[in-house]
């Protein structure tokens, strides 16, 4: 188990569509394994593979927060939405690629996603709650697309400016 660094926006590798999932290869273990590990320690309650540089069809999730309730580790391969509800939901998203910044984003208060499981069958779930806006925001991450691209054209420029300059002041060490 190893943690990866995670991209931090802008980033090229954050805007490309992923490739689906065609192995389950020892790679591919390793790095949903990897991806979890780096989730817990952000802390966060999900991530996706291309926020380590993977461009893979592949997300982990855990978004039970109780301490007191047993961790659900999930990892989602080829996920896709079969249901989305009318109802929607505003939630307050933040992103392991986009440090410190958080905004409102409206999506489907629950979904139902059918995906390939590292046990190779194929599974469905339906999701509420946190869950659901998490499923939906990494599921964006695969398509290339962030939270901030559901934000104004100024909006988004003002946060991208400010993960440039977090960049080079991270680079200046
Ligand atoms: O993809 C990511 O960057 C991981 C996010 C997932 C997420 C974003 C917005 C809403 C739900 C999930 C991280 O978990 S960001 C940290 C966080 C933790 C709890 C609730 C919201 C965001
Ligand atoms: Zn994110």
């Amino acid at each position: 188990m190893t943690l990866r660094p995670i991209l931090i926006h802008p980033d090229p590798r954050l805007k490309k569509p992923c490739e689906p999932v065609t192995e389950i290869t020892d790679e591919i273990r390793a790095a949903a394994d990897d991806m979890l590990e780096t989730m817990y320690d952000a802390p966060g309650v999900g991530l996706a593979a291309p926020q380590i540089g993977l461009l893979k069809r592949l997300f982990v999730m855990d978004c039970v927060k109780d301490p007191e309730t047993k961790p659900r580790p999930m990892v989602l391969m080829n996920p896709e939405i079969i249901w989305a509800s009318d109802d929607r939901k505003i939630y307050e998203e933040g992103c392991l690629s986009i440090p410190e910044q958080y905004a409102e984003v409206t999506r489907p208060s629950e979904v139902k996603v059918r995906w390939l499981g590292l046990d190779g069958a194929l599974h469905e779930d339906h999701f509420v709650g946190l869950w659901a806006t998490c499923a939906q925001h990494e599921m964006d991450h695969l398509d290339g697309k962030l939270f901030i691209d559901y934000l104004s054209p100024l909006k988004r420029q003002l946060i991208t400016r400010k993960m440039e300059k977090l960049k080079r002041d991270r680079a200046r060490g």
